[in-house]
């Protein structure tokens, strides 16, 4: 019994979050290296259907997938001041080829900016070589510092989607900071996954950035976490590794750059954002099962009610629809119980009586509603049972973290509300480095930085930073952070 009290997505996220994660048998972390853990065939296949998303995006949009080495010489590595500043805590080095050190160490990549613009530098000549928009999803390492957390804060980050373009100018590359976040805020949509989009202060920028924007969601214990990030390189890598191009006049100009990540963060707030105390709840888009048959058996009519239940399988195969029959030898509640708990987003369950009537009851797991359909156009059914189960999935989430936003008067309030650890408080500031830091040791909590969702905020009257006093129209977002 005690068991049961400790998975509450509320009131003990951590441990319901990893119940979940191990027993729906997404991932195991007991994995003898810490940081690092094992994606198991169901969570795997979520993994692919996630990314099935972002890559249909990014190919949309001119982007092209390409794969760099996973290692990194350190002369390369190192050739951006900043960026390797911000990395050289969080590198693993390769020292040895078999018995012998090598001449010149290599990284493990924890990211590709170096990897790529050092080849960037030989494909690109003239302007009529630009703009390259490529990405990769890949594993990168990072020897993180802070407590690892499954999917979260990993030393392996298994799937790492790192997008690189490359343009002729700063106009462009801006250009390009808009069309990721657009990307990125499509991909979330369809996930159902409600973010605060933020310019991070400068002292929280990407290593090397010029500036960096983030998309933070709210976990279900009140803490900020961020989910991708965008970043306007500038030129500064590219004066790093002398990536040059020729423009009209035959002048050797330097390149203007981009960067944007995610990780499998996306689907810790997947499990995070839509599951409930009965387990996971995965959209039908991206569940490894999105229907579950099972059948209700009594004895003498077995026969029956199991071609019923292969018929309505095979009929909804052929659909494309993913969908697993449950013949198991065990009750139908211990079934109903396991499929919940694994995020299958409908049940189709079939007695005697539902042959008898040629129809099938449908259970929704969102919200529990059993409703009779008749065995007519099923799949037509199912598929409008999907797209409803979607739009509540995602209207339930984005209510949620509104309800967890709030317009603050004073830094008291603020701190009052993120120690509380009920969601993200927003004040007016004056985008200052300086009065950002001092915010954030106020309130003893990290300011997320300048928010950029129009829909969140709207100032119509300038305000005073609580800090300095000086007017603005700029809110900073400030919460407790992963
Ligand atoms: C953008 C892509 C970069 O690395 N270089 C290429 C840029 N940005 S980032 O902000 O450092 O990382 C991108 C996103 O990856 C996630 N992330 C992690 N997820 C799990 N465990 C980690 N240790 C980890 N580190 C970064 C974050 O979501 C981050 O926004
Ligand atoms: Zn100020």
């Amino acid at each position: 019994m005690e068991e049961k009290e400790a998975f509450d997505k509320y009131k003990n996220f951590s441990e319901w979050f990893r119940t979940i994660i191990m027993d729906a048998e997404l991932v195991d972390t007991r994995y003898p290296v810490k940081g690092c853990y094992v994606w198991r065939p169901y969570g795997f296949k979520l993994r692919k259907y996630v990314l099935d998303i972002i890559r249909r995006l990014l190919n949309n949009t001119g982007h092209e997938e390409v794969l760099f080495p996973l290692l990194i010489p350190e002369d390369i590595l190192g050739l951006e001041k900043e960026h390797i500043k911000g990395f050289e805590g969080e590198v693993y080095w390769v020292t040895h080829g078999g018995l012998r050190r090598l001449e010149k160490k290599l990284a493990l990549r924890p990211t590709s900016e170096t990897a790529m613009y050092s080849m960037f530098k030989k494909w690109v000549h003239s302007h009529a070589d630009l703009p390259i928009k490529v990405y990769q999803i890949v594993n990168i390492f990072r020897y993180e510092t802070k407590a690892t957390k499954p999917l979260i804060r990993v030393r392996e980050v298994t799937t790492f989607k790192e997008a690189h373009t490359v343009h002729a100018t700063m106009e462009e590359a801006e250009k390009q900071v808009k069309e990721a976040v657009e990307v990125y805020s499509k991909f979330f949509n369809e996930l159902g996954i409600p973010y605060i989009i933020c310019r991070r202060p400068n002292f929280d920028k990407f290593a090397g950035a010029e500036y960096s924007i983030a998309f933070d969601t709210l976990m279900p214990d009140g803490r900020t976490m961020q989910i991708g990030t965008v970043h306007n390189l500038g030129q500064n890598f590219a004066k790093a590794f002398e990536l040059t191009y020729e423009d009209i006049n035959g002048k050797h100009q330097f390149a203007y750059q981009t960067c944007y990540g995610i990780s499998e963060r996306v689907i810790a707030a997947i499990v995070a954002i839509h599951g409930d105390n009965r387990g996971a709840i995965f959209l039908p888009s991206i569940a490894p099962i999105q229907v579950v048959i099972v059948p209700i058996i009594y004895k003498g009519e077995e026969e029956k009610v199991l071609q019923q239940c292969r018929k309505v399988l095979n009929a909804l195969k052929q659909e494309g629809i993913r969908t697993f029959l449950d013949e198991r030898d065990i009750s139908p509640g211990r079934k109903f119980y396991d499929w919940e708990f694994r995020g299958v987003p409908v049940r189709i369950e079939i007695g005697p009586k539902d042959v008898a009537n040629n129809q099938v009851t449908i259970v929704r797991r969102d919200t529990f509603e059993r409703k009779t359909y008749s065995m007519e156009d099923l799949t037509t059914v199912i598929k409008e049972i999907f797209t409803e189960i979607e739009e509540n999935l995602r209207k339930r989430a984005w209510e949620e973290f509104r309800k967890r936003i709030f317009r603050v008067k004073n830094l008291q309030e603020a701190k009052e509300i993120i120690q509380n650890r009920r969601g993200i408080a927003l004040i007016p500031w004056c985008e200052s480095d300086e009065c950002g830091l001092k915010m954030c040791e106020e309130v003893d909590g990290d300011v997320l930085g300048v928010v950029l969702s129009e829909d969140l905020v709207n100032l119509a009257e300038n305000e005073v930073c609580p800090i300095c006093g000086k007017e603005t129209k700029k809110m900073a977002a400030i919460a407790k952070t992963y």
